[in-house]
């Protein structure tokens, strides 16, 4: 059986990850393309009891080392329970935050050494790698706005925005340096000329390339 792509979003909090994950699932499937939707943190059992603690604002003393593992943790758990099965299977594989968000936020915003996080990230994945990774890029004080009006913000949006602004470029020096794995969408326009652009990003994919942005968006 043909192997599944892996398709990951990334970006800040608020750049519309979930949303265009959500809108690219329903054009692939229209397409015939079997496609599962994961996140991280989260995906799993054990994920989703690491989110709770890790989104926590009473775990607010949570070490940066402490922090990093447990996100390893649900990776490791994820990546083995969920992605490679669906993988195996032969569905396309929609991951909202993988390895780079752990990069940005906890080497970006929180200073850890890159190194070490990389070697996390090794370990938890045994390699594991994306076929593409859509980076939705915002201002952080744009994505902190659309947030705010949604919910109280969780521990991690508690951060300043000078926090979101290191994690922005973490995310940006990240694309620079892998631009063929990388592609990078401004997130500030409207819902579907987004959408659009994730679509024309997906013409490098053979096997989902046969979806056509005209069909979802006519005119
Ligand atoms: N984290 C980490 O530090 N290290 C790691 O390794 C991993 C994660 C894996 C996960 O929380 C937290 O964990 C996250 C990083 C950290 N930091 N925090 N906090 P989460 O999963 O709850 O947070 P998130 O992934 O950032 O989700 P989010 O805040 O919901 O953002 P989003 O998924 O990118 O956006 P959205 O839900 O699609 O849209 C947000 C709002 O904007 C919503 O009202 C939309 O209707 C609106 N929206 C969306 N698109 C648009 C456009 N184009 N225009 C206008 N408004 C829009």
């Amino acid at each position: 059986m043909a192997a599944g792509k892996f398709i990951v979003f990334e970006g800040i909090d608020g750049a519309g990850k979930t949303t265009q994950m959500k809108l690219l699932a329903v054009a692939l499937e229209k397409r015939g393309t079997p496609v599962l939707c994961t996140r991280e943190p989260g995906g799993t059992a054990l994920g989703d009891r690491l989110r709770a603690l890790l989104l926590d604002p009473a775990c607010r003393d949570i070490t940066r080392p402490a922090e990093a593992f447990l996100y390893a943790a649900d990776r490791a758990q994820h990546v083995t329970e969920k992605i490679l099965p669906a993988l195996q299977r032969g569905e396309t594989v929609l991951c909202d935050r993988f390895i780079y968000s752990t990069l940005a936020y906890q080497g970006g915003g929180r200073g850890l050494d890159r190194e070490f996080l990389t070697k996390l990230n090794e370990l938890a994945t045994g390699g594991l790698a994306p076929d593409l990774v859509i980076l939705l890029d915002l201002p952080a004080e744009e994505g902190m706005r659309r947030v705010a009006g949604n919910r109280s913000p969780d521990r991690l949006e508690g951060e300043k925005s000078d926090f979101f602004r290191q994690v922005r470029r973490g995310y940006l020096a990240q694309a620079e340096s892998q631009p063929k794995l990388f592609k990078v969408i401004q997130a500030g326009a409207g819902v579907e000329a987004v959408h659009r652009s994730v679509l024309a990003s997906l013409e490098s994919l053979a096997s989902v390339a046969s979806v056509s942005k005209d069909k979802f968006f006519p005119g």
